[in-house]
């Protein structure tokens, strides 16, 4: 089925925050931000923006009702920068004005006295200045210090990963509306309705039940609007509080990426050992994470990484250590894989660099190192693994052998192309890492006329989590898709929502959502069973809009029945709760349970190099994944395909740049290349593994969100070894492998 807003998508009537019809007397909001990444903020010059045209008022920190202070985790980030700036863009003065264009005209003319301070854009310095954001993170199995000692071969070595732009198609932004008592609504494009609300009282003083937060649906969001959309709404709340005006900011793209942050940069420290089979038999990682600015998502990120580690194999002596370290850039965010990514990639290094060294090729390795069933992860969870059938089935159907066979035979006969193999498993563990978060709730009602609406904590992104969650109301009810609808993610309908994120938000509120609409339809099949005078309702059930008895229709209608229900006064509205069960995890001894399930991949990777030019093209990316048994084909398959494209620009073309003053370099279109039509694989191959193994996702249908992005990673690995191909030589693990670094490593000067 498709994605229930593709009609709309395509005829350009879907409704983003820039879309909302506009209240009379509305004020426009634009941001003063910092020039300079780090310094003391000893005066703020606004006297001739005040006289700008059109300009209504200025705020800054010291206007604020309620506490200046944004960060969610850890208190270390305020709205408005008061007495030290942290990173080039950070807020400092809001301008309200008549028009967009006057905001931020008018901004302009704002000066800020700042005193400089010297800028940290490298985790390493940071860290050897003891600028944490949080006590390092260790997870330790088995013992490597000992396990070292046995291995045959040792090899250690160093990584570096870069940034990535979210780009969601819609910038950030908010429209804040004043309403009866100082009670504000709060229209925001943010995957966090909830994480919203909260910022938006601490900065106002306000109490929850005091705000209301409202989300149609987002331009995407990517993990940059899990806790930042935060900022934006809270400008609009405040100028809201303060004017009695609605209040309006949706940012420019410029704006956006010099102000928000990014996918966290890493720098890592790797050991691996193996025995002379090649098991892989001692692990050590140490991670430095450039955190940026605050803490913002900064610690689960981090967090991830470490879970995510050892990817898809099973390493039995592993140390791994993390460091989130304080730098003078925007702070850095929730980015699709949240750590995971980063994680994954510093192993895939380790093993790259043991193959070469030991002439056997990466798979090799990779294959034999996979993960059994019963065999522990480094953070003590037991493996139900499908990693080695996603191998072993993917090879059955592209012969990955054969594709390396293609590839070596085409380089001896090419002497200016080359084309390079890459194997690259997948191993993701679904639930939000912190247990508490790992609930949501359903809201459904059937309506007399027989339709049915349904409101979760879920927030649209283009995922299709709606069409899930609609699904599921159509399938427990037995309806048409065209019953059900599902409304705008609202904080007064659904209360204390953890954001739309970890790929768990289908599963979360999907399952909310079945059992609300499961309890409705147990009241409407006791109503049906008198009304077909049954014996029992556990004959009864719902078809194609009708009641069937013992799989035969009855005359019995849908809406005939929830009609006659209704004059029965049977309640035809319910509101589930739904916790993951079995989850846990103990940071006091970094061992648990923390994941529902793992979502497993096998993909092979291959890439054409032109070694004159450095340029290269990804031939294909096939893979072998494990949906469980997907409810939705069309969705799935698009968010394998987005992910695997998303994923292969941030190892390969997407270089964000900060100057060493920690200034965004790349701050447009024009400095920053995203993958468009022409960088997508010229094939994706999608094979869906099959089993039947049960699982905590909802119907069965494991998560995909996320997942897929790490695919990507295989087109790093893919590239070098194209490279290696046409010279012998040994790139730095140095990602993005932008056309310009390949061609470096490729004419050595
Ligand atoms: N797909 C689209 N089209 N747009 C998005 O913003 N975000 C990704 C992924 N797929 C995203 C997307 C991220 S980061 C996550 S966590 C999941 O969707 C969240 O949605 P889910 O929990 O419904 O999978
Ligand atoms: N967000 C979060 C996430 O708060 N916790 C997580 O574990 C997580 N995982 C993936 C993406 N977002
Ligand atoms: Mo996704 S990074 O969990 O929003």
């Amino acid at each position: 089925m498709k994605n229930l807003d593709s009609k709309s998508h395509v005829r350009g009537e879907s409704v983003y925050l820039d879309d909302i019809p506009l209240i009379q007397g509305t004020l426009y909001a634009c941001v003063f931000d910092s020039p300079v990444a780090h310094g003391k903020l000893n005066a703020v010059d606004a006297k001739e923006a005040e006289q700008y045209e059109g300009v209504y008022k200025i705020i800054t920190a010291k206007d604020l009702i309620g506490e200046n202070q944004i960060g969610g985790i850890i208190p270390d980030e305020p709205l408005l920068a008061d007495s030290e700036v942290h990173f080039q863009g950070m807020p400092i003065a809001i301008v309200l004005a008549d028009s967009e264009e006057n905001a931020r005209k008018a901004a302009k003319k704002i000066a800020a006295e700042i005193e400089p301070l010297e800028p940290v854009t490298d985790p390493r310095v940071a860290a050897a200045k003891g600028d944490l954001i949080i006590p390092p993170k260790k997870f330790i199995l088995g013992d490597t210090e000992n396990a070292f000692a046995t291995c045959d071969h040792v090899f250690a070595g160093r990584t570096e990963q870069n940034g990535q732009e979210h780009l969601y198609i819609e910038t950030q932004g908010a429209y804040a509306v004043p309403g009866e008592n100082g009670a504000i609504k709060v229209y925001s494009s943010t995957q966090g309705p909830t994480a919203v609300q909260r910022a938006v009282c601490r900065v106002t003083g306000l109490a929850m039940h005091q705000i209301e937060v409202d989300v149609q649906r987002l331009g995407g969001g990517f993990g940059g609007k899990e806790d930042q959309a935060n900022a934006w709404a809270c400008i609009c709340a405040v100028a809201t509080q303060l004017t009695k005006r609605p209040v309006k900011y949706a940012l420019h793209r410029m704006e956006d990426m010099r102000m928000t942050g990014k996918r966290h940069p890493y720098s890592s420290d790797y050991k691996i050992g193996l025995d002379k089979d090649l098991n892989i038999v001692a692990y050590e990682v140490t991670f430095y994470q450039n955190a940026g600015a605050s803490a913002d998502l900064s610690p689960p990120v981090l967090e991830r990484t470490l879970f995510h580690c050892t990817n898809s194999y099973f390493i039995p002596n592993v140390t791994a250590t993390a460091y989130s370290c304080r730098t003078n850039l925007p702070p850095n965010t929730a980015f699709r894989g949240f750590g995971g990514p980063q994680g994954m990639f510093v192993i895939e290094c380790a093993i790259a660099h043991a193959a070469e060294k030991l002439g056997v090729s990466a798979a090799e390795i990779q294959r034999k190192n996979l993960i059994f069933d019963g065999e522990e992860f480094p953070y003590g969870q037991i493996a139900e693994s499908e990693a080695i059938t996603t191998w072993t089935q993917g090879d059955e159907k592209y012969n990955f052998a054969q594709l390396q066979k293609e590839a070596d035979e085409f380089n001896a006969a090419s002497k200016y192309f080359k084309k390079g193999v890459a194997m690259m498993p997948v191993c993701f563990g679904i639930s939000f890492t912190k247990t508490p978060m790992n609930q949501a709730r359903s809201l459904v009602h059937v309506y007399t006329d027989g339709s049915v609406a349904v409101s979760t904590g879920a927030v649209e992104m283009g995922q299709g989590v709606n069409t899930k969650i609609a699904q599921v109301a159509a399938k427990t009810f037995g309806l048409p898709i065209e019953k059900v609808r599902v409304h705008t993610t609202n904080t007064q309908r659904i209360a204390n929502t953890s954001p739309t994120a970890a790929s768990a938000a289908a599963d979360l509120n999907g399952k909310a959502t079945q059992i609300a609409c499961e309890t409705i339809r147990t009241r409407l099949l006791e109503v049906a069973q008198k009304l077909v005078e049954s014996a029992s309702a556990l004959d009864l059930s719902f078809a194609d809009g009708f009641v069937h008895r013992n799989g035969e229709r009855t005359s019995l209608d849908w809406q005939t029945l929830v009609m006659d229900a209704h004059l029965s006064r049977v309640n035809l509205s319910e509101h589930a709760h739904y916790a993951t069960p079995g989850i846990n995890f103990d940071w006091t001894t970094a061992k648990g349970h923390p994941f529902a399930y793992h979502v497993y991949g096998t993909a092979v990777v291959g890439v054409t190099v032109d070694c004159l030019r450095g340029r290269y093209e990804v031939d294909y990316v096939k893979c072998c994944h494990d949906f469980g048994s997907s409810m939705n084909t069309e969705v799935d398959y698009g968010q394998i395909e987005g992910g695997i494209v998303q994923g292969l620009g941030w190892m390969t073309m997407e270089e964000v740049f900060y100057d060493t003053d920690g200034k965004l370099r790349s701050n447009a279109l024009s400095t920053y290349k995203v993958p468009d039509i022409y960088s997508v694989p010229k094939e994706i191959g999608i094979l869906p593994l099959e089993t039947n193994r049960e699982n905590l996702a909802v119907l069965n249908s494991k998560a995909v969100g996320e997942p897929p992005l790490m695919y990507g990673i295989g087109a790093y690995f893919a590239i070098r070894n194209a490279v290696k191909a046409f010279t012998d030589c040994s790139p730095d693990f140095d990602a993005p492998f932008t056309p310009e670094k390949v061609l470096l490593n490729l004419h050595t000067l």
